[in-house]
């Protein structure tokens, strides 16, 4: 069975002009053009199922415009029969788990399955004698007894709600460090709990929204990258008794296989979220399996909009490269160069949007460089503050704001 296997859309209105076209936010048509695009290629290309690794939207309030564009990206798998899996992402959820999340807003489109907690699918294959439909997704205990081959099951890890956690006190009294750590061997003991649920003969594939501590962040998230964020361990997942694990919430597409031939594999997102993915490759994956049972993906890029970093001074790229892009041009010190002028040149060779950068900024990031990936937060910005003694009198009140953010953000913020 082919699966298009797609994450990380992150459908959203963000500081942008108006697309001229549709009238609606430039830098949403951005996202919609790769969303739709992977499903309509996917379909083309034969996929029977189509699977989201989480954060359709960017907020747990998607607006109006949002929802619709999401349904409509979604349409050329609904109109053709392919069923489309959801998991949600934390991008997609809410504070309060009493909440409705955005996801919720998708539940009631006929032939979208949203999964906002660990369960168990199963994929069937007709011919069906009840419907027209060529597969079919349901929970297991809704097996339908109209004829269909169970094709494969689908076990569905979506991120986790940390508030759940912190609504235990014993949870709440742990430094987020250790909350991590718990936060981690629960997901690792309910995707343990999955395989082990799984029928044999059967094949069995895994659809997750988390990190993995092989994976590389990046330029997406500063918080991943600092270690404000719990992970699972590559070996360890690889280790249970999955066909394969298909993976969003890491935007930068990277894949791994045992020796096996297992693989574990993020597609990343879709369009470029920010200016820390330029240069990754943005795409979706086309999946299947030999009768063997050897599964095997094959890259399809996404007509994703070009970011482009720029030093003022040195000489423009040639028209054909700056043309449709995104620049940011990094300004040495404001006044040092003919800003008009630049500006001049930048819309002469067609970007689509720039922005300009100067000195301070980019001071306070050459600096944080010096502030290692390695670190936990706390200590990578005890690191930060040695090299800015005009703060350092507020050091506390600087860790006590991380420490806020940090819990607020890991419950499903940034990333
Ligand atoms: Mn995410």
């Amino acid at each position: 069975m082919i699966i298009a296997h797609t994450a990380d859309w992150h459908l959203s209105s963000q500081r942008s002009r108006l697309d001229p076209e549709t009238g609606l936010n430039a830098r949403l048509i951005d996202f919609y053009r790769c969303a739709r695009f992977t499903v309509e290629d996917g379909v083309a290309r034969g996929a029977q199922l189509v699977v989201h690794a989480g954060d359709v939207f960017n907020g747990c309030r998607p607006t109006p415009t949002e929802v619709w564009l999401a349904k409509q990206a979604f349409a050329p798998a609904l109109e053709a029969g392919v069923p489309v899996v959801v998991v949600k992402g934390n991008h997609d959820d809410v504070r309060a788990p009493a909440e409705k999340h955005a996801l919720d807003l998708l539940r009631d489109t006929q032939g979208i399955t949203v999964v906002d907690r660990p369960a168990l699918l199963n994929v069937w294959r007709g011919p069906f004698t009840d419907s027209l439909a060529a597969v079919k997704v349901e929970p297991p205990e809704m097996s339908p007894a109209d004829g269909g081959k169970l094709e494969m099951q689908l076990a569905c890890l979506p991120y986790p709600n940390k508030q759940l956690l912190l609504a235990d006190e014993e949870h709440r009294k742990l430094e987020p460090g250790l909350l991590n750590q718990v936060v981690r061997e629960k997901m690792m003991a309910v995707a343990a709990g999955l395989a082990a649920q799984r029928i044999e003969g059967v094949p069995c594939v895994m659809l997750g929204h988390f990190s993995v501590d092989l994976a590389q962040a990046g330029g997406q998230n500063r918080l991943m990258m600092l270690g404000g964020e719990w992970t699972l361990n590559l070996h360890e997942l690889q280790a249970l008794d999955f066909d394969a694990i298909l993976l969003g919430h890491i935007h930068k597409p990277q894949e791994w296989a045992d020796a096996n031939g297992r693989w574990v594999a993020y597609c990343g997102s879709a369009e470029a979220v920010a200016f820390g993915e330029e240069g990754e490759q943005k795409r979706y994956l086309l999946w299947d399996a030999t009768d063997a049972g050897e599964w095997w993906c094959e890259s399809v890029p996404t007509p994703h909009r070009r970011f482009m970093t720029l030093d003022a001074g040195s000489p423009l790229p040639a028209a054909e490269q700056l043309s449709g892009a995104t620049v940011r041009v990094r300004v040495p010190q404001a006044g040092d160069i003919d800003i008009d002028q630049l500006r001049r040149d930048l819309e002469a060779a067609g970007v689509h949007e720039y922005q300009v950068e100067t000195q301070r900024a980019e001071t306070v990031r050459r600096r944080a460089v010096e502030v290692s990936s390695e670190m936990a937060l706390e200590e990578a910005i005890k690191a930060w503050l040695e090299q800015r003694p005009d703060l350092k009198p507020m050091m506390d009140a600087i860790l006590a704001e991380a420490r806020a953010v940090e819990q607020a953000l890991s419950a499903g913020g940034d990333a």
